[in-house]
């Protein structure tokens, strides 16, 4: 049985994140900044247990359609939108027009817009090539890289302009009025494992946090602050592993971790296990810093597990005050690559059930 959580709304509190009676979600009357009326909102749905739903590029394709208007696996499952958008800026550092997974960045800016004004929030991360050589994220076989970005100007210069390239879309994020739209940016994920460039194995905390540091300074230097920023290691061990290269307090707002479901059934006690263990671990820090919690990226490929949704992750994110999250793609070009069911799918009811639950959110399509 699932409840509310008395000492998460202590918590919450305890760190001024719990929003005054007449703040409305959304509300962006009162002069704050809109990135601080969303660190309100997420920390409300925290309190509440009813934790915001989120899947990437859930507009822009499906498992069987690409690039269609006024689609979402998500909302033909479930009669309603993710209250969550994920997206990716991988490529825009190149001047591309279309992301690493073929996505345009118009599109993305068009439909960002159009889920804010249907009362959702958006996250963006970032697979990039690197400004050394244009080599992929997962080009992990140069253990040299960060250190060039850090040492050797010209290609720190290239990097800065790789973040400027983002900057300029983070800035270019506006509502029907003109006002900022407030987005969630989650750089340098997954920095624990060893298949981004970034990775542990890969560079050293020293240049991971330099990493950090010159994305901010740029941004800063930009005029970006509409941008919420969220840590998000891989599966952890213990509080040290998680806290090894965490940039420091003036760089984060929201803490998370991710960590995906392997192996379908055979693969159920690992996941929850280390899903536990890691959103622990994460809740832990994100107290111990006043800080905001989230399940940056789960899911389990396929869905093998019909219940999944409401037997698994459920249980999983009712243990823990996460404010949202995201399970990854439904690709259109790679049959087994979904982590939500469509219409037809074995757990499409399951998933249903899951968003009818009083302990999610999705959003609803506008009339
Ligand atoms: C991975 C897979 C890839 C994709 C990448 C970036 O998990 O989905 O196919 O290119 O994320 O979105």
């Amino acid at each position: 049985m699932l409840h509310h959580k008395p000492h998460v709304i202590a918590a919450l509190a305890s760190v001024g994140l719990l929003i005054p009676a007449c703040a409305c979600a959304g509300d962006r009357t009162s002069g704050e900044l809109p990135s601080e009326a969303l660190r309100t909102r997420l920390a409300e749905h925290a309190a509440k247990g009813a934790v915001l739903f989120g899947h990437h590029d859930d507009p822009v394709y499906g498992h069987t359609w690409c690039g269609d208007a006024g689609r979402s696996d998500v909302l033909e499952a479930t009669g309603k939108y993710p209250a969550i958008m994920s997206w990716d800026f991988g490529g825009i550092e190149k001047g591309d027009t279309v992301n690493l997974d073929g996505v345009p960045f118009s599109r993305i800016r068009r439909e960002a817009i159009a889920h804010d004004a249907r009362g959702g929030i958006n996250t963006f991360s970032w697979h990039p090539f690197s400004p050394v050589a244009d080599e992929s994220s997962w080009e992990v076989s140069d253990t040299t890289i960060v250190r060039r970005m850090m040492t050797d100007p010209e290609v720190r210069r290239r990097f800065d302009e790789d973040i400027a390239a983002i900057a300029d879309f983070l800035n270019s994020l506006r509502d029907a009025e003109g006002r900022d739209i407030a987005v969630i940016f989650r750089p340098w994920h997954e920095h624990t494992g060893g298949w981004f460039w970034w990775g542990t194995p890969n560079c050293t905390p020293e240049q991971y946090r330099f990493l950090w540091e010159e994305t901010r300074r740029v941004m800063d230097d930009k005029g970006v602050d509409n941008v919420l920023w969220t840590y998000s290691p891989d599966r952890v061990s213990d509080i040290s592993q998680y806290m090894e290269r965490y940039p420091g307090d003036k760089y984060v707002d929201i803490m998370g971790a991710d960590v995906y479901h392997f192996n379908g059934a055979e693969g159920t006690p690992d996941y929850i296990e280390t899903a536990d263990r890691t959103l622990g671990i994460a809740a832990q820090a994100a107290r111990e810093h006043g800080k905001l919690l989230a399940f940056t990226e789960t899911g389990c490929e396929s869905l093998p597990i019909t219940d999944w949704y409401t037997s698994i992750l459920l249980p999983i994110i009712s243990r823990h005050p996460v404010s949202y999250v995201t399970v990854w793609r439904n690709a259109h070009d790679k049959p087994s690559h979904f982590y939500t069911p469509w219409p037809g799918h074995p757990a499409e009811g399951d998933f249903r059930k899951f968003s009818e639950d009083t302990h999610t959110t999705f959003v609803n399509p506008k009339k």
